[in-house]
Order: C-alpha cells, then structure tokens, then sequence
C-alpha cells in the first residue's frame, strides 16, 4: 500500500501520464518516510488536481506562482519537505521568471516538471514546449518557429544557474523508462533534503486528449518525437560532480 495516495480512482483523461507521474512521486515520498512533513504545492492545470490523489498536504498556487508559494513555505518552515508539481504551461510560460528566479537563488525544494507540450487544462492551446510543427489549437497549421519561437528545453535552459543542485529529464513512455523516472525523484529528494539547492525533475508525459490521439498512439508519438527533442538523462548533479573532483 503506498501511503502517500488516497483510494481515489482517477479522474484524468484516459492514457493521461498525470496518474503515474503522482504515483512516483508518492512511492518516494513514502520511501522516504516524508508524508506527514510533506507539503505539495500544485498550481492551475490539470496538476491542480494532485490533491484529489496524495494523502499529504497540498497547497494551491494561482498559474504560474508555484515556485513562489514553494519558495515561501520552505523558508518559513526548513523542516518540512515541499515540492511543487508543475505543468508546462504553468512553469515554462506564464511562471518562467519564478522558475529561473527560484532556481537561481537555490531554494531547497523539488520541482517535479510535467512536459506534455501543450495546454492540457484549457483544451490544448500552444505551449513553451509545443514541437515545430504539432498542432494546437492556438496554431492549428503546426507551430512555426518565425512566429512562435521555438520549444524551450527547461533542463538545458536552468543548467548553468549556480543554485541548481539537480536536473533530470524522464518519461513515462515505458515501464524502463518509468523506473528511470523515479530514480531521478529519488535523487532529487536526496538533495534537496541535503539542503543542496533546487532540483527539477522533467518528466515526458503524455496528453492523448488535446493531442487528439488514443491512449497508444499518444504514447508512440512521444517516443518518435518528443524523445528526439528533450533527450532523457542527468543534466545537473552537485553530488556526482563532487565524487568526480
Ligand atoms: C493568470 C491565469 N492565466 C491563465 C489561466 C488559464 N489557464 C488555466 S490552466 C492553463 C494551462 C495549463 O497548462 P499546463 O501548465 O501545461 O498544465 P496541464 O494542464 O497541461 O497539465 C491556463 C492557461 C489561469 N487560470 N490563470
Ligand atoms: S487534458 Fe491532457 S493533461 Fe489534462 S487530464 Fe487530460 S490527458 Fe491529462
């Protein structure tokens, strides 16, 4: 039984990698025997649902502000374990400056990145991470990148930031790949509660419904296009760095 999930059944789209995503995450925080100092911090999207799911706290945050409302509560509380759970929309484009800022200052909570490259919420509008030429609704042709510039690779983006003790890109495209993923939160949880600075784990995820594609399909589009884009691996780690010098 992994304490840290409520019995709930779920109520995200078929296929959706929102589900396995808030699973891991309650796997490590079980694993490490956080949940009654754990404390969530899911902002607006489809994340905003987390609390429906993990049986800690959870705080809402309005779009964009999770790393601000994380960056609150684990100064005022350093013996409480926070972490903030972020969609695309909500960290890439309308809170980048909080995510740089956060990042940039070290601030000692996990940040768990949920990439599906597009607006899941509001039914699929133009992301940060929308590939050249994926369709959305605010770009139906394909994005173009002489208008809409082009996707943003968060890990790439925040790993020359000196308060950054962790960066990682999983997926959860297959069982592999979703055991990678949470060996990348669980070092991120190590980390952050060494107190050693921000850590961000990005995780692929799929959105079968606004990618207007079924459970199967979503997933095999993800590996032909979003793997090529966003390769997965350890773009950041202070403790491996250490044992290198
Ligand atoms: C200040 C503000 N601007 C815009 C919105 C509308 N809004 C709600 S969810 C959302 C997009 C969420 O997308 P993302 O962060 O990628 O998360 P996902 O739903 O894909 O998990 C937007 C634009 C809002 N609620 N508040
Ligand atoms: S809209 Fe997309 S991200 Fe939101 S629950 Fe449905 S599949 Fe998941």
């Amino acid at each position: 039984m992994v304490r840290s999930m409520k019995p709930e059944r779920t109520k995200y789209c078929p296929g959706c990698g929102h589900g396995i995503i808030h699973r891991l995450v309650a796997e490590v925080v079980d694993e490490f025997g956080l949940r009654e100092r754990a404390i969530g911090i899911a902002p607006v999207g489809c994340s905003v649902l987390a609390d429906l799911y993990w049986n800690f706290d959870v705080v809402s945050a309005a779009h964009g502000r999770a790393a601000a409302v994380a960056t609150g509560i684990t100064r005022a509380n350093p013996d409480c374990f926070v972490l903030s759970y972020q969609g695309d929309g909500d960290l890439a484009a309308i809170g980048t400056a909080e995510t740089i800022h956060a990042a940039n200052r070290g601030e000692k909570f996990v940040t768990v990145f949920v990439n599906n490259a597009i607006y899941g919420m509001t039914g699929g509008q133009m992301a940060p991470t929308t590939l050249i030429g994926q369709p959305a609704t605010t770009c139906q042709l394909g994005r173009d990148p002489a208008i809409a510039g082009y996707p943003i690779r968060v890990c790439e983006l925040l790993q020359t930031l000196g308060g950054v003790a962790y960066l990682a890109r999983g997926s959860v495209d297959t069982p592999k790949n979703v055991l990678a993923a949470k060996r990348h939160l669980k070092k991120a949880f190590q980390l952050a509660l060494d107190k050693r600075g921000y850590c961000l784990v990005e995780i692929l995820s799929p959105c079968p419904t606004n990618w207007g594609m079924t459970p199967p399909q979503a997933i095999a589009w993800l590996r032909e296009n979003m793997l090529t884009y966003y390769p997965l691996g350890v773009f950041k780690d202070v403790s491996a760095e250490e044992k290198r010098a």
